[in-house]
């Protein structure tokens, strides 16, 4: 990369708006090793996608989450008498969410977070109609950032739900942060249950990232076909390949984009240069041993109250007490 071009990119992010998707593509491709948050998969192609991918072969930790939400619902639920509200951290996992309504009965409100206030309002009318005794109140909020609660959950015993092993794409450190805010949220007393995907082989690990369909590659490549739909860059997708790699030492699953070639790309006005092999990095999905996660509960302030796992013990469900 051309130091002149680097400090060109940093220019043209003068007046562009900050944490918005040319924002950040214009940054991460002006480091020295090149990356695109992986938030900015889920347009509206990535989000389908991705969909996709959770019905995968390939792709274990929906399915094996979902089994434990169903085999295990009524015994989550036992723990949990005195919980009146579930908060959802993110709405859109409907089929999670449904199945541990039916388990609790003794709910008497639903509150989903989420920053799309499209996806809330399907969300909550869906759920309306399916539970009518159910309180739904959505929020819409960033829950990255704190959030405050509306006075009608403030009293009442809360379970705050974070399914799908979110929280492996967060650095463990945002984790930690993460795990600490949601504390805050459903206070002393309350619970979080969590979806956290398991350390296990490279090879079972790989293939998740990696399917032999093609789905995760496209949805990987889908970020340079946005770039090119939104920022007028010149992306030459076939020049790019999708690469998961498991890093052992930090515990995670890496997504690169990988150049084929020596190549350069324009954004509007930017230029990047790609050597051939050069990567960007666009994902990590890190993997928790159940006493690693447990360790990083605690540092939280979090209590580990119970915790299961499917029948092949690929993914783990916690249940924390704050
Ligand atoms: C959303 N998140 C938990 C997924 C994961 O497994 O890290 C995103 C994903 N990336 C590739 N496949 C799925």
């Amino acid at each position: 990369v051309m130091l002149k071009d680097r400090a060109a990119a940093f220019e043209a992010i003068d007046g562009v708006e900050e944490g918005g998707f040319r924002d950040a593509v214009l940054r991460g491709l002006a480091l020295p090793h090149k990356m695109i948050p992986s938030r900015f998969f889920y347009d509206e192609r990535g989000s389908a996608l991705f969909e996709d991918i959770t019905r995968l072969e390939a792709y274990y930790p929906t399915r094996s989450e979902m089994a434990i939400f169903e085999g295990h619902g009524a015994d989550i639920a036992a723990h949990l008498p005195e919980t009146r509200a579930l908060v959802e951290f993110g709405s859109g996992s409907s089929l999670k969410i449904r199945a541990m309504l039916k388990a609790m009965p003794q709910l008497t409100h639903y509150a989903p977070i989420d920053i799309s206030g499209e996806m809330l309002t399907r969300e909550a009318q869906a759920l309306s109609a399916d539970f009518p005794d159910l309180e739904v109140v959505p929020i819409h909020a960033d829950f990255m950032s704190p959030v405050e609660l509306p006075k009608e959950l403030r009293e009442i015993g809360k379970l705050a739900f974070f399914p799908g092993s979110t929280i492996g794409n967060l650095e463990p450190y945002e984790a930690l942060e993460f795990l600490a805010r949601v504390r805050d949220t459903v206070g002393t007393g309350g619970h979080l249950l969590i979806g956290v995907d398991r350390k296990k082989d490279t090879e079972t690990l790989v293939r998740a990232y990696d399917d032999p369909e093609g789905v995760t590659a496209a949805f990987n490549l889908n970020l340079l076909a946005r770039a090119n739909r939104e920022l007028e860059a010149d992306f030459d997708l076939s020049g790019f390949a999708h690469e998961a790699r498991y890093n052992a030492d930090r515990g995670r699953i890496e997504m690169h984009l990988k150049s084929l070639k020596e190549q350069a790309v324009s954004i509007g006005a930017c230029r990047f240069d790609f050597t051939e092999g050069e990567t960007i990095h666009t994902e990590n999905s890190y993997k928790y041993a159940p006493d690693e996660f447990r360790l990083l509960a605690r540092a939280a302030r979090f209590e580990p109250v119970a915790t299961w796992t499917d029948a092949n013990e690929r993914f783990a469900v916690y249940l924390l007490q704050s």
